[in-house]
């Protein structure tokens, strides 16, 4: 066994942390975890003592002696050290999708991401947002569309069962559910699928718990 640990922020707040800790949890990984409160006094100086050479920001995975930081970096660096684990699945065209869906989701999607924070606590349906956000939810349903249909078989994940690029995007399914996104059949059931899945009911039970606000995500 190995010892893994896992820094992440809050739970209520902090999307990329959750994706990690999603597909860690999913996948049978042990680990500790270190939840440090972004945006507090402390916090820059916490995450810059457990990782010196990273960003200052989290997710970041601590495994023996290394550091891995960003959360794109972190699943390379999981799939090679636990090849044993199904970290993707299907064919090798399924398997290039799933990667250009999980880069698109890390280095897209701004609109989104900014207009629409991950607040798992908070219910806000009704948001007035402008055509860029409008934007990235059309180009993300499309993709939640495809893979189901291409890739999706009886099981109810983007590839059939549980990979990484539904850990990737669970957040936003988080994102559409706080503030009521309207979603097709196949979209909807698709994120009842993420929902349900008992690490991520574990993840919002921890996130109601929390008592930090951000408000700059409140708004
Ligand atoms: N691209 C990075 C993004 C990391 C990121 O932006 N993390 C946020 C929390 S979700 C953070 O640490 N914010 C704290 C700060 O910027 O001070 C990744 O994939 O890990």
């Amino acid at each position: 066994m190995t010892s893994l640990t896992l820094v992440i922020g809050n739970k209520n707040y902090s999307s990329w942390s959750l994706r990690p800790w999603l597909a860690m949890k999913q996948f049978d990984l042990p680990f500790t975890e270190i939840r440090i409160p972004l945006y507090s006094p402390e916090a820059t100086d916490q995450i810059r003592q457990l990782c010196p050479q990273g960003n200052g920001k989290v997710p970041i995975l601590i495994h023996e002696s290394r550091i891995v930081w960003d959360s794109l970096a972190i699943f390379e660096y999981l799939t090679e050290m636990f090849p044993e684990r199904s970290w993707w699945s299907g064919t090798y065209t399924a398997r290039a999708v799933a990667r250009s869906i999980c880069a698109e989701m890390h280095s897209g999607f701004l609109a989104l991401r900014h207009h629409l924070p991950m607040n798992c606590r908070a219910h806000l349906p009704g948001r007035n947002f402008g055509s860029e956000v409008q934007n990235d939810i059309d180009r993300i349903t499309t993709i939640w569309r495809d893979c189901r249909q291409a890739y999706g078989g009886r099981d109810p994940f983007l590839f059939g069962r549980f990979t990484i690029a539904d850990a990737m995007f669970a957040p936003v399914v988080l994102r559409f559910r706080t503030y009521g996104i309207a979603l097709d059949t196949t979209c909807q059931a698709y994120s009842d699928a993420i929902v349900a899945l008992p690490a991520l009911q574990e993840w919002l039970q921890s996130a109601t718990a929390e008592t930090e606000t951000i408000p700059t995500f409140e708004q």
